[in-house]
């Protein structure tokens, strides 16, 4: 059996209310007899985890080596640790929130400790009761190459096998945001693949092209926050002679767009209980001025309140808000160094921070500022 899944997010929400929600995926994924865990990016929310949050990834990984699995590995066209392919294998990609141009990212380094293996423009060939599964994977690369990079890859089915594809990108129609660049369309997708499990799109969909099957099984966590998010119930997708979708623990997530002060109280005072504290996301239209505090306060025990005011912004400036949301500190810190000062160096300045590194950052600093004082007396 296999277990099909993407998008975890760990780390998001921290200091909220929210904040272990996006682990209960893994105790469910534990709890499964799978014998493969295919995953296509996005393990974590953010590209320097904190160290709980990795604790927690580690943890879990460790414990698929308890598990047992049928699958044998056959061929991998890199090197791998030998120490990954141990109990019930995790193969992965990693996604737009991990990808550090340059740097490695967690993912690459779970895999240095043997505890997952990563792919990129790679593929590994495992048997399994018989039959031969070859997993490929393009871990995510900015949109605009993302054409590119997969056709010059160019990845091959192998005869006689169950082949999946593992991406993270934008493929349209399937878009995470409609501010963000789209480059691959469904026709550019490799021919002659059972399924393209392709992470990245927060709401889950199944698609089928050809002979195959677009699979896209969205976050673990509502993260978005919108409508649509709002619709779908999160889950996996669990692969033995069908394709199966699991639910998994989650709260109830409610997307209302209301007006009046009244009409919030209906509908916060009508809600039917559950065990975890439901999401609730109000949208307030342009119209109404309401004193949220007061409401906030008298249901924060009914749900998680989010308020949202809808406001007339441009176009230009909710692009700048998403591609800022979308950036990490480092990428963000980086842009605007760039735009906003003519220091040479501020891509190097940002990685010696990132890396913590003290003596690197004095001396660049003090190599750039302190010229003019060094000349010679
Ligand atoms: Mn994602």
């Amino acid at each position: 059996m296999l277990l099909l899944t993407s998008d975890f997010h760990l780390g998001y929400g921290y200091n909220t209310e929210r904040e272990k929600d996006c682990f209960f995926v893994l105790d469910e994924i534990l709890k499964e007899q799978t014998d493969l865990i295919l995953f296509a990016g996005d393990l974590f929310d953010s590209r320097v985890p904190r160290l709980e949050v990795l604790a927690e990834a580690m943890n879990f990984l460790s414990k698929l080596k308890e598990k047992k699995s049928e699958a044998k590995f056959i061929e991998c066209d890199k090197e791998i640790n030998k120490r990954a392919l141990h109990g019930v294998p995790f193969i992965s990609i990693y996604g737009n929130h991990e990808r550090r141009a340059n740097l490695i990212n967690p993912i690459q380094s779970l895999e240095k400790a043997g505890l997952l293996i990563n792919l990129h423009c790679q593929k590994i060939v495992f048997e399994l009761n018989g039959e031969k599964i070859a997993i490929h994977g393009m871990s995510y690369v900015p949109e605009k190459y993302s054409r590119d990079v997969l056709t010059e890859w160019n990845p091959k089915p192998v005869p006689d096998a169950k082949n999946i594809l593992l991406l993270h990108q934008n493929i349209e129609p399937f878009i995470y945001s409609p501010l963000e660049d789209v480059n691959l369309k469904i026709s550019d997708l490799p021919k002659g693949f059972d399924i393209i499990l392709n992470g990245h799109i927060h709401f889950r969909n199944t698609v089928q092209i050809g002979q195959g099957k677009l699979l896209m099984p969205g976050s673990t966590i509502p993260t978005q926050l919108n409508k649509k998010e709002s619709e779908i119930r999160k889950g996996y997708f669990i692969l033995n002679r069908e394709l199966k979708f699991k639910e998994i623990k989650q709260r109830d997530f409610y997307y209302k767009v209301a007006e009046r002060k009244e009409e919030i109280e209906e509908f916060l005072k009508n809600l039917k209980n559950s065990e975890l504290k439901p999401i609730i996301k109000i949208k307030i239209k342009n119209t109404s001025r309401l004193d949220l505090n007061i409401i906030e306060k008298k249901y924060r025990e009914r749900g998680i309140l989010i308020f949202k005011k809808e406001m007339e912004r441009s176009f230009e400036k909710q692009k700048t808000e998403i591609l800022r949301k979308q950036m990490s500190a480092e990428e963000y810190g980086m842009k605007l160094l760039k735009e906003k000062s003519k220091f040479k160096d501020s891509d190097e300045l940002l990685n010696l921070i990132i890396e913590d590194d003290f003596a690197g950052v004095e001396k660049l600093l003090k190599d750039n500022f302190e010229e003019k004082e060094k000349q010679p007396t």
